[in-house]
């Protein structure tokens, strides 16, 4: 009886390992916010499928909705929202290599002649990207690694309700092999050793 309590012990172990490794996967995902409240512009939008809000607010435009370009955009994201403070949209990150590319192009409005966008690894800065009004998208991309849980955030600046425009938000990481695999390794081992030592003991 005891013999089978240990087993079912270890072979929990054993799944709490994997689902242990299953939840260390890292954040994937090709944002192009077009599917973001279903299709539609809104300002001030808070409710993003990969990130958070915080500090101030972005407007969700295109789609026939304040949109400053071609329809093949869709929906994209006005760093600074619609409250008179630039807005911050933050996502996080667990331990990996990533890969990051994205689109940023001019607020398309002359009542705003520069902006800014800050592109940030927890506290520290990645990217300062500064664009006249007038640019088009154009796509950036950067590789880092991450080796504690992080947040990746897209901070505007500005407080005129007109900002850079995000698109195009790809990010893949490749989970960090050991903490994983250790983890994995050692919950099984602390299974098994266990189940040994009960039938030595019996
Ligand atoms: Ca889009
Ligand atoms: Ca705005
Ligand atoms: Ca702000
Ligand atoms: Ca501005």
């Amino acid at each position: 009886m005891k013999k089978n309590l240990v087993a079912i012990m270890a072979i929990g172990m054993l799944i709490f390992g994997l689902f242990g490794v299953a939840q260390a996967a890292p954040i994937t995902f090709n944002d192009n916010f077009d599917t973001e409240n279903s299709g539609v512009g809104i300002l001030n939008y808070n409710k993003f499928q990969n990130w958070t809000v915080s500090d101030g607010t972005v407007d969700l435009i295109g789609n026939g909705y304040f949109e400053w370009f071609n329809k093949e955009h869709g929906l994209y994201v006005d760093m600074d929202g619609s409250t008179g403070n630039a807005g911050k949209i933050s996502t996080n990150l667990t331990p990996g290599n990533y890969s990051l590319s994205y689109s940023l192009a001019g607020s398309q409005r002359t009542g705003s002649q520069n902006d800014s966008v800050i592109v940030s690894l927890g506290n520290t800065t990645l990217i300062n990207h500064n664009m006249a009004y007038n640019e088009g998208f154009q796509t950036y991309t950067t590789t880092f690694l991450v080796d504690s849980e992080t947040t990746l955030s897209f901070e505007g600046l500005g407080n005129d309700n007109m900002g850079l425009l995000l698109d195009n938000v790809v990010l893949s990481g490749t989970p960090t092999p050991v903490p994983a695999a250790v983890w994995l390794l050692g919950s099984g081992l602390a299974g098994l050793v266990a189940l040994r030592r009960k039938k030595r003991d019996a």
